[in-house]
């Protein structure tokens, strides 16, 4: 683990606010995306998943869980990614953006935004996992038919969500687009969003693409999940698997230049298609 100090502070930066976090990590990324929005710079932790320092006591004890992100602000805890989003948007957020911005102040149109959150924390992320484990973790090398149709199920759903709308959440990007799109853009290394059966989810894909938080938060940590699948490759055929971290500040991670940046990045796994 490894933890910056401060050097050229940009934003809001809260002194007592830190993050452990994983950047190949869906939830952790939104958390990033969030804070980049917000325009908000903590003390960023990285934890080795693969290392298992993220079960380590002094982990465990904040989070009996075992997962990540963890966010610390003085004494309090929060070790989900939504509670995170929605605890930073409404209590650094709310002071500076009247209507709410990211988390609407209205209960009707925030309720809104918790119900797509939900949506991503019970059928988006147990998708992720039931993918994504057997290959991050075991000898699995492929999405099985059955993930890829029920994946591609989800898609479906969003499809319909979305209707003549662009955003999912209101008529600009809210924590309901960034932690979908963090769960989204994942699912699209293993499963790629077809634009033909899917054209409003894959628009929308694209334009939450282009937002720069998702450049600055997203980015690197979704080519570092697709080079993680890859690596698996590379281990069975003796590569060197390299492990590298990148603990900063919030700011500083932000102010990395545009061309250090990955656009959508492409699948390269293999799928077994159901036909
Ligand atoms: N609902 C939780 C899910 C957190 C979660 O499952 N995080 C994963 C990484 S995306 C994790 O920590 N997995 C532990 C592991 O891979 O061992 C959230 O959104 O924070």
């Amino acid at each position: 683990m490894g933890i910056s100090s401060s050097k050229k502070a940009a934003g809001i930066v809260l002194k007592n606010c830190t993050v452990w976090k994983a950047d190949r990590s869906p939830a952790c990324r939104s958390v990033l995306m969030a804070l980049d929005a917000l325009n908000l710079s903590i003390k960023e932790v990285d934890v080795n998943m693969d290392r298992d320092e993220h079960k380590a006591p002094d982990m465990i004890a904040m989070n009996s869980l075992q997962t990540l992100p963890i966010l610390k602000d003085h004494r309090s805890v929060i070790t989900d990614s939504h509670a995170i989003m929605t605890y930073l948007a409404s209590r650094y957020g709310y002071p500076r953006f009247r209507r709410g911005y990211l988390l609407p102040r209205d209960p009707g149109d925030r309720a809104r935004i918790e119900q797509l959150m939900h949506y991503n924390s019970g059928v988006l992320q147990p998708k992720y996992r039931v993918a994504a484990y057997p290959i991050l973790y075991n000898d699995c090398r492929h999405v099985m038919p059955q993930q890829v149709s029920d994946i591609e199920c989800s898609y479906n759903e969003m499809e319909i969500m979305l209707g003549e709308h662009t955003w999912f959440g209101g008529t600009w990007p809210t924590l309901s687009d960034i932690t979908l799109v963090a769960t989204v853009s994942t699912l699209n290394i293993m499963v790629p969003i077809d634009a033909t059966r899917f054209p409003r989810l894959s628009r929308w894909f694209q334009l939450m693409s282009k937002e720069s938080y998702y450049l600055t938060g997203n980015a690197k940590g979704l080519k570092e999940f697709s080079d993680r699948i890859d690596r698996t490759e590379q281990s069975e055929e003796g590569g060197k698997i390299v492990d590298i971290k990148f603990p900063r500040l919030s700011s500083k991670r932000r102010s990395l230049t545009q061309a250090e940046q990955q656009g959508p990045v492409k699948s390269t796994i293999k799928m077994h298609l159901p036909f």
